[in-house]
């Protein structure tokens, strides 16, 4: 039986080249929004699980910065050396789509885990970024109606917030904030929320735009925090302002510094994502594309919900990001 499996795994398939080739020797390589974010190093830990699991390669190729002036250059890096497939997370949703079609055309399936280019509605036939064969993410736009639900309740449904963002063009946060705003408009008329304060993935800048939102609006009472960086820039301004007690804190991504701050009370809740399952499903579908199956066009990954009623349980435990 072990020797089956072992005949059928070292199958030879078509590479992507249109050469012929062992399945062990399959390369695939994960190209991160940056590579020092506690959320893409946990979602190159799901990878490499899987990679394990096929006793394939998976390698991790990033920039030092969310920024697609940066990503480009280690994209076309990443093309030159011909991986068998590339699994992206695109830091622009417009701007990465020529840089992607590259890959696409020097014959290099592409696969986007987390962001999404385009519309993020693959292969139907429909806008410039059609090709890649699916998107695996967590459903964002839910994520941003789960912050503001959870955020209105604790404001016992009136107040004064803001979203902290990163900039326009991001997929992943753009959603966030979209759905956070819907949800408010529709269920908590009595939130009003505030101009977003865009702090280019600069915590410290995050930080002190707290402080500037503070001064402008003396009865500011939620900040939601729409990733790692925005919502640890956030809490910090709110510690630093002393209205910890005054101020609904919403992060949106649960490395252990975000955590720590539910233990202490700084912020009420996060919203963790589950980037090691998106990392996982990633290198699996990119699998199932190099060996001739059908993939699903999208994959959804879900959401833990951490505060200070689980902060400490042996369960909530595996959704704390890898550092
Ligand atoms: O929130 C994640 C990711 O989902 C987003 O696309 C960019 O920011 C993070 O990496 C957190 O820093």
């Amino acid at each position: 039986m072990k020797n089956l499996i072992k005949t059928a795994v070292f199958a030879a398939v078509l590479g992507s080249a249109g050469a012929v080739q062992a399945q062990d020797d399959l390369r695939i390589t994960l190209i991160p929004g940056l590579t020092t974010d506690a959320f893409y190093i946990t979602m190159n830990r799901g990878a490499q699980a899987a990679a394990d699991a096929l006793g394939i390669t998976v390698d991790f190729q990033g920039a030092e910065e969310f920024d697609p002036v940066l990503q480009t250059p280690v994209l076309d890096a990443v093309i030159g050396r011909g991986p068998d497939a590339i699994l992206i997370a695109p830091t622009d949703s417009v701007q990465m789509i020529e840089p992607l079609r590259r890959a696409s055309e020097a014959g290099i399936p592409v696969i986007t885990v987390d962001t999404f280019i385009d519309d993020g509605k693959y292969q139907d036939g429909a806008g410039d970024g059609d090709f890649p064969f699916s998107y695996i993410a967590s459903d964002n736009t839910a994520g941003g109606r789960m912050a503001a639900r959870y955020m209105a309740n604790q404001m016992g449904g009136e107040g004064k917030v803001y979203v902290s963002n990163v900039r326009p063009g991001i997929s992943t946060t753009d959603q966030r904030e979209e759905g956070f705003k819907a949800e408010m408009a529709e269920s908590f008329p009595n939130v009003e929320v505030l101009e977003t304060q865009y702090n280019e993935n600069d915590a410290s800048l995050a930080a002190s735009q707290f402080q500037a939102v503070l001064a402008r609006n003396p009865d500011i009472s939620g900040v939601f925090g729409a990733n790692l960086f925005s919502a640890l820039g956030a809490a910090n301004g709110v510690e630093s302002a002393n209205k910890a007690d005054e101020v609904t804190v919403i992060a949106f991504d649960a490395p252990t510094s975000i955590v720590n701050n539910i233990s202490s009370g700084l912020v009420d809740a996060a919203i963790a994502q589950h980037p090691a399952e998106i990392g996982y499903y990633g290198v699996m579908t990119a699998y199932a594309v190099l060996t001739g199956n059908s993939v699903p066009v999208s994959i959804g990954t879900g959401f833990t919900v951490i505060d200070a009623n689980n902060v400490n349980d042996d369960a909530t435990a595996k959704f704390i990001y890898s550092e």
